[in-house]
């Protein structure tokens, strides 16, 4: 009995490695934070990964991007997650979901980006910085967990978690448009050269739910499994690519 509760603080403060840029203390799992406990969460089945590799050139362009177009149902939470390396130290905007007109706000009810010196994540137009700095040209395993409930977001970085973003809670609406490698201003367009991506992005996708903390974990060693019961890849099926961004033969499995 002892052991296994000191197996489990090990499991724990391996998963919940911190980073020093984290100002608040994290709890002991994030569903507890969330009002749960994850002990009770359905178990969903792991397999092979559909592989998928992108590469959007090294040219800040409006014209450069992934629409998904598989139809996006109301998240009340959800997790996305990707491997994404940058080509310069310049703003790059990964992830940008918009359901609004956009004539009065120009915020996303999803976006993810990093500029210089830190990543930003919005949910139902509020922004938050958070000072997760990475590098060019080196692979970030990235997984973002949200929860409409509460607003609150996690964001895991190679597999540990390393900040809690609170954003504003409500569900994030259907039936928008889901693009990688732009900001949307109105939706499915008005972008920006400056707010484009350059570099490479691997395995994105998304899930109805908040993965579990061990599910990300087991992402990260091993890139060739994921849980299943995933929304959308960005197989060719699920979206139309446009400008120079071109699908790359995906590591071995
Ligand atoms: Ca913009």
């Amino acid at each position: 009995m002892k052991l296994t509760l000191t197996l489990t603080l090990i499991v724990f403060v391996t998963v919940f490695d911190v980073g020093s840029s984290t100002t608040e203390s994290l709890p002991e799992t994030y569903y507890e934070f969330e009002g749960r406990e994850d002990t009770g969460r359905a178990t969903h089945a792991t397999g092979a990964c559909p592989q998928t590799s992108y590469f959007f050139p090294n040219i800040q362009t409006t014209t450069n991007y992934i629409r998904v177009t598989k139809p996006i149902p109301d998240l009340h939470e959800f997790t996305v997650c990707g491997i994404f390396k940058r080509f310069t130290n310049g703003v790059d905007w990964w992830v940008s979901y918009a359901t609004m007109p956009g004539t009065t706000n120009n915020h996303n009810e999803f976006m993810i980006r990093h500029d210089s010196n830190q990543m930003e994540i919005a949910m139902n137009m509020k922004w938050v910085r958070e000072d997760l700095k990475l590098s060019a040209n080196k692979e970030y395993h990235i997984c973002v967990t949200s929860f409409s409930s509460t607003g609150t977001s996690y964001v895991f970085l190679d597999g540990d978690l390393r900040e809690i973003v609170h954003t504003k809670s409500g569900t994030i609406n259907g039936s928008g448009t889901f693009i990688l490698g732009q900001d949307q201003d109105v939706i499915g367009g008005k972008f920006d050269a400056n707010q484009s991506f350059q570099g490479t992005m691997r395995n994105f996708m998304l899930w109805r739910r908040a993965l579990e903390p061990k599910e990300i974990m087991k992402m990260y060693q091993d890139q060739c499994l994921c849980p299943q019961d995933y929304l959308f890849t960005l197989e060719r099926k699920n979206i139309e690519i446009s400008g120079g961004v071109a699908a790359v033969w995906p590591p071995k499995c």
